[in-house]
C-alpha cells in the first residue's frame, strides 16, 4: 500500500492531523494500537485554549463544541484558606473553554470516519523504517503483516509510542524533570460547586476543582507517586480534596461513586528535534508537561497546526520550508509552556525539602495575589501565547 502520510497514533493528535489533511486534499492512513473504545475511556485534558478552539474550528469539528463548551472567564487560585480570582478576559482579552479531551477524540473520530479517510484500529506492533529516505510503516493487523510506502510519517503516538523510539538516539537531546508525587483524578455526576476552576495550594497539598459539564466534575489531589487507588476510597478523596479547596465546598460535596479513578505521575519533558528525516514527532510523542498548566492537549494542537501548515505548502506548493522549520517553530511555543506549566507546579504543590524553597514559593504565590501585573502573566500564559 502506498499513501502521502503516515499518522501513527489516533489520540487526539493523530486525529486532528488526520482531518486538517483530508481537508486539504492530502492522502493518510491512521495506525491506532488500542480499539476506538479504549481511546475514549482515557479521561485526560478539560481546559481548550482559545487558539485550540480556532483549530478544531478550522478542521470542522467544532459544531458539537460550539454549544456544549463551557466559556470561561477566569480561574480561582486558593491559598491558605481564601480564594483570588484571576480574570482571564479582563487581563487578556480572552477566554478559555471546559470541554473534555474525550468530547474532543469523539468529535475527530467522527469526522475521520465520516471522511472515508483509513484508519486502522488494534494496530500492533507498528515499526518504522528508513525514516531518513523513502519511509516504510510495517503492523499487524487480523493476523496479517502490512506494509505501507509514504512520503512522510506522523509519529503523534504519545510518550510511549514507537515513533521517539525509533530515532537514532544521539539524534536526540532529551530535557525532563520527574517530580516527587503524581494526581490522583476523580470523575464523578454532581454539578460543580464551583462557578470557574479552583487551583488549590494548601498545606496538605495540591488540589483542583474542574468539570466537564453542568453536571459532571472532574477533581484532582496531588498524591504520593505510591499512593495505590484502593487506599483512596471516594469518601476518603472527597474529604481530602474538601480540606484543600474550602470548607464552604466541603460542606456541599455529595456522596456519590467515581465515573474513574486514576493516578498519573507528572513530568517535564522535551526531545528535540521534533524532526528526523521524513519523521516528524508532535504532540506527546515530542513532549509531556504536568497538567498543572492545562497545556498538554493545547501544545498536541499547536505541533500538529505547524506540521498541517508545513505539509500542505508541501503538497501545494512544492515548498518544504514550513517543514525545514516546523521542529524550531513547535519548540519555541513549547518550551513557553514547559515553562508556565512547570511554574505554576512548582508553586501550587508541597514539595519536601529545603526550608528556603518554601518560602521562595510562599513568596511567588503572595505576589502572585497581590499584583494585577503577575496575574496578567499567569493568565497570558493560561488562555495560551499567540499559535
Ligand atoms: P495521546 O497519548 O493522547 O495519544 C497517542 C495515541 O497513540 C494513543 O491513542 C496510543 O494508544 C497510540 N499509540 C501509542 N503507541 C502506539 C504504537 N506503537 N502504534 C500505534 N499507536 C500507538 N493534558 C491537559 O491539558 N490537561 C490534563 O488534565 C491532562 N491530564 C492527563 C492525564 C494523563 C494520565 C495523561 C497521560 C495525560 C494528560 N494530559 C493532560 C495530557 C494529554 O491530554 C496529552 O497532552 C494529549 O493526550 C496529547 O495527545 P496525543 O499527542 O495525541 O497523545
Ligand atoms: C481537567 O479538567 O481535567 C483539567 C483542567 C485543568 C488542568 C488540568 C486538568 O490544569
Amino acid at each position: 500500500m502506498k499513501t502521502q502520510v503516515v499518522i501513527v497514533g489516533g489520540g487526539p493528535a493523530g486525529l486532528l492531523l488526520g482531518q486538517l489533511l483530508h481537508r486539504a486534499g492530502i492522502a493518510s492512513l491512521l495506525l491506532e494500537r488500542r480499539s476506538g473504545d479504549y481511546v475514549l475511556g482515557r479521561i485526560r485534558a478539560g481546559v481548550l485554549e482559545p487558539g485550540t478552539v480556532d483549530v478544531l474550528e478550522h478542521a470542522g469539528v467544532a459544531d458539537r463544541l460550539r454549544t456544549e463548551g463551557l466559556t470561561h472567564d477566569g480561574v480561582e487560585i486558593g491559598y491558605r484558606g481564601t480564594r483570588h480570582r484571576i480574570a482571564l478576559k479582563e487581563l487578556t482579552g480572552k477566554h478559555v473553554t471546559v470541554y473534555g479531551q474525550t468530547e474532543v477524540t469523539r468529535d475527530l473520530m467522527a469526522a475521520r470516519a465520516a471522511s472515508g479517510a483509513p484508519s486502522v484500529y488494534e494496530a500492533e506492533d507498528v515499526t518504522l523504517a528508513d525514516i531518513g529516505g523513502t519511509p516504510r510503516v510495517t503492523y499487524r493487523h487480523g493476523g496479517k503483516l502490512h506494509e505501507v510506502q509514504c512520503d512522510f510519517i506522523a509519529g503523534c503516538d504519545g510518550f510511549h509510542g514507537v515513533s521517539r523510539r525509533s530515532v537514532p538516539a544521539d539524534a536526540l537531546s532529551v530535557f525532563e524533570r520527574t517530580y516527587p508525587f503524581g494526581w490522583l483524578g476523580v470523575l464523578a455526576d454532581f454539578a460543580p460547586l464551583w462557578r470557574e476552576l479552583i487551583y488549590a495550594a494548601s498545606d496538605r497539598g495540591f488540589a483542583l476543582a474542574s468539570m466537564r459539564s453542568e453536571t459532571r466534575v472532574r477533581c484532582y489531589i496531588q498524591c504520593d507517586l505510591n499512593d495505590s487507588l484502593e487506599e483512596w476510597t471516594e469518601p476518603r478523596f472527597w474529604e481530602e480534596f474538601g480540606r484543600r479547596v474550602g470548607s464552604d465546598i466541603a460542606a456541599r460535596i455529595p456522596s456519590v461513586p467515581a465515573l474513574e479513578k486514576s493516578i498519573a505521575p507528572l513530568r517535564s519533558f522535551v526531545a528535540e528535534p521534533l524532526r528526523f528525516g521524513k519523521l516528524f514527532l508532535a504532540g506527546d510523542a515530542a513532549h509531556i508537561v504536568p497538567p498543572t498548566g492545562a497545556k498538554g492537549l493545547n501544545l498536541a494542537v499547536s505541533d500538529v497546526f505547524y506540521l498541517y501548515e508545513g505539509l500542505r505548502s508541501f503538497y501545494r506548493g512544492n515548498s518544504a520550508s514550513g517543514l525545514d522549520h516546523y521542529s524550531a517553530r513547535c519548540l519555541r511555543r513549547i518550551w513557553h509552556s514547559e515553562r508556565f506549566s512547570w511554574w505554576m507546579t512548582r508553586q501550587l504543590h508541597q514539595f519536601p525539602g529545603d526550608a528556603f524553597d518554601g518560602r521562595i514559593q510562599q513568596a511567588e504565590v503572595e505576589y502572585l495575589l497581590e499584583s494585577r501585573a503577575a496575574q496578567a502573566v499567569l493568565a497570558e500564559n493560561y488562555v495560551g501565547l499567540p499559535l
